[in-house]
C-alpha cells in the first residue's frame, strides 16, 4: 500500500513551522564564552531578555527568604538597576501599561490589563507568555505554562513588572503569574517574587543557532516518499527531484 506523498510534505510542513514559532528570539552571548546564552534577544519587541528568570537568586537582594530568588519590589528594582553583565548595563524590569480606568477594573475581559488573557500588546510579560511562548491562560482547558521555550527555570510563581499602581505607586505595583498566565496587583512589601531582568534593543553578542536545513528536509521527504509509492515513474520523478535539490544544497553531487 502507497503512503501519500503529501503525509511526508506535512511532517516536513510541521516542523518548519515549529522552528519559525521560536524565530523571533536570538541567542545573545554577555561572557565571551560562546558555548552558552546568557540573553535571549526578541526581535519581534526589540528587547533582550535575560535567559536566567530567577539571576537575583543567592545576591545581596533576594529579601524575605534568602537563596529562593524572590524579591520585594524594592529590591528587585535594586538589583536590576545595578546589573552590569559583561560591560551591558542599564537593564530593567519589564513594563506593562495600566489601560483606563487605572487598577484592576476589568477581570473579566479579555484583553484588558488585568486577570487572565490581558493584551499582550501592553505586557511584555503577557507577550513573553502568550507570543513568544505559544502558551494559553489557564481559564481554558490544557492553559497554564506548558511551553517554557530556551527559559529553563521559568516557573510558575509570580514576577514582578516595573510598573507601579498608579493609585498607590508607594505601595503596589503590577506582578504577571506565569502558571496561570494572569496579571494582577501586588504589595511592594508585602510579597517577594520573582524579577527577570530585560534591556532595550540588541544586547551581547550573536551566537550561531543552525538554520533548519530547509531544502535538505524536502529532499529527504521527497525521497521517503519515493521509496513507499507504488508506481515505479513515480518513485523515479520523486528520486530525480531529490537529488536535484540536494546537489543543489551541497549534501550530494552523486548521480548513481
Ligand atoms: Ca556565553
Ligand atoms: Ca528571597
Ligand atoms: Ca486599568
Amino acid at each position: 500500500m502507497s503512503i501519500p506523498v503529501w503525509s511526508y510534505i506535512l511532517i516536513v510542513a510541521a516542523g518548519l513551522l515549529s522552528a519559525q514559532a521560536r524565530a523571533e528570539l536570538h541567542a545573545r552571548d554577555l561572557d565571551g564564552h560562546r558555548a552558552n546564552a546568557e540573553a535571549w534577544y526578541d526581535s519581534e519587541l526589540n528587547i533582550t531578555w535575560l535567559a536566567q528568570t530567577h539571576g537575583a537568586r543567592g545576591t545581596a537582594f533576594d529579601d524575605g527568604n534568602f537563596g529562593d530568588g524572590m524579591l520585594s519590589w524594592n529590591q528587585a528594582t535594586a538589583w536590576v538597576a545595578q546589573l552590569d553583565l559583561g560591560g551591558a548595563t542599564g537593564w530593567r524590569l519589564p513594563a506593562m501599561t495600566d489601560l483606563d480606568p487605572p487598577g484592576c477594573d476589568h477581570f473579566q475581559l479579555p484583553l484588558s490589563d488585568c486577570g487572565y488573557n490581558v493584551d499582550p500588546a501592553h505586557s511584555e510579560l503577557a507577550h513573553m507568555f502568550h507570543v513568544t511562548l505559544g502558551n494559553r491562560s489557564a481559564d481554558v482547558p490544557g492553559g497554564g505554562l506548558v511551553h517554557r521555550g530556551p527559559f529553563g527555570d521559568l516557573d510558575g510563581g509570580l514576577y514582578w513588572t516595573g510598573t507601579s499602581l498608579v493609585t498607590h505607586p508607594q505601595n503596589a505595583a503590577w506582578a504577571y503569574i506565569f502558571g496561570i498566565g494572569a496579571q494582577e496587583i501586588e504589595g511592594k512589601s508585602a510579597v517577594t517574587v520573582h524579577a527577570w531582568a530585560v534591556h532595550e534593543g540588541d544586547v551581547g553578542r550573536a551566537l550561531e543557532v543552525p538554520e533548519p536545513p530547509v531544502a535538505w528536509l524536502w529532499c529527504c521527504a521527497l525521497l521517503l516518499a519515493a521509496l513507499h509509492h507504488e508506481s515505479g515513474r513515480m518513485r523515479a520523478a520523486l528520486v530525480r527531484f531529490a537529488r536535484v535539490g540536494m546537489r543543489r544544497t551541497g549534501h550530494s553531487s552523486d548521480d548513481g
